[in-house]
């Protein structure tokens, strides 16, 4: 089942739970191939969160600022291709939301271990603010911080769980957000961290 959270924020609660397995395994490869890393902000603060990448561009923070690049600046090879059941689970949770056609060729993976957070942004680094963003919550639970259009609007608290899809479009796309600091805990299948996937039409 769904809900609104607001116009153009649609909460998809346990979709990616009949792919839970298959998301993990790929998870691992991807994660092999191109290691968790903490990136580090333009104003020099290590992040919190541990992210990697898959798909034909990658987001990645040095000191130069943000950016989406093909390749990974610690390998210098190009991220891991997306695997299908990304795909799948990505454009199938876009189409419920009325999103038909999303097709992401960029998917930030963010590992929250506990006490790692993120701090309230916008994500406006896509070149076209028209298309969606798909996130997918595995591990441990957390709280979501949906805040307004501006960045002194008070967040509504949102809790997310495992399995839980969201898409972000239309008037919510540009929305402040962020994560509260992650709860100690252990999940069955993914142990001691929150994984999010967040799928983009970087290109
Ligand atoms: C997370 N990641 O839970 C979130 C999920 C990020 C990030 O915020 O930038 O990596 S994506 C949440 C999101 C995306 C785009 C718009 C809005 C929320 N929004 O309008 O609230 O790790
Ligand atoms: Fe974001």
């Amino acid at each position: 089942w769904s809900e609104a959270l607001c116009p153009g924020a649609v909460v998809l609660r346990g979709l990616a739970m009949p792919d839970e397995a298959a998301l993990l395994a790929a998870l691992d490869d991807i994660a092999a191939a191109a290691p968790f890393r903490h990136m580090v902000t333009p104003g020099g603060f290590c992040m919190s969160v541990a992210m990697t990448n898959c798909g034909a561009y990658g987001w990645v923070s040095d000191r130069g600022g943000y950016r989406y690049d093909a390749a990974d600046p610690d390998s210098g090879r190009r991220w891991p291709r997306m695997p299908d059941v990304f795909l799948r689970l990505a454009t199938d949770a876009a189409a419920r939301a009325g999103f038909d056609g999303f097709a992401p060729d960029a998917c930030l993976v963010n590992r929250y271990a506990p006490g790692a957070r993120l701090s309230l942004h916008q994500d406006k680094n896509e070149r076209d603010l028209g298309q969606p963003i798909v996130s997918v919550s595995l591990g441990l639970p957390a709280l979501f911080l949906f805040g307004g259009s501006r960045r002194d609007d008070k967040p509504a608290r949102v809790p997310l769980t495992h399995g839980d899809v969201v898409v972000w479009g239309g008037p919510a796309r540009l929305r402040y957000h962020g994560v509260m600091p992650l709860k100690d805990g252990l999940h069955p299948l993914v142990g001691g961290y929150r994984i999010n996937l967040t799928f983009r039409k970087a290109a």
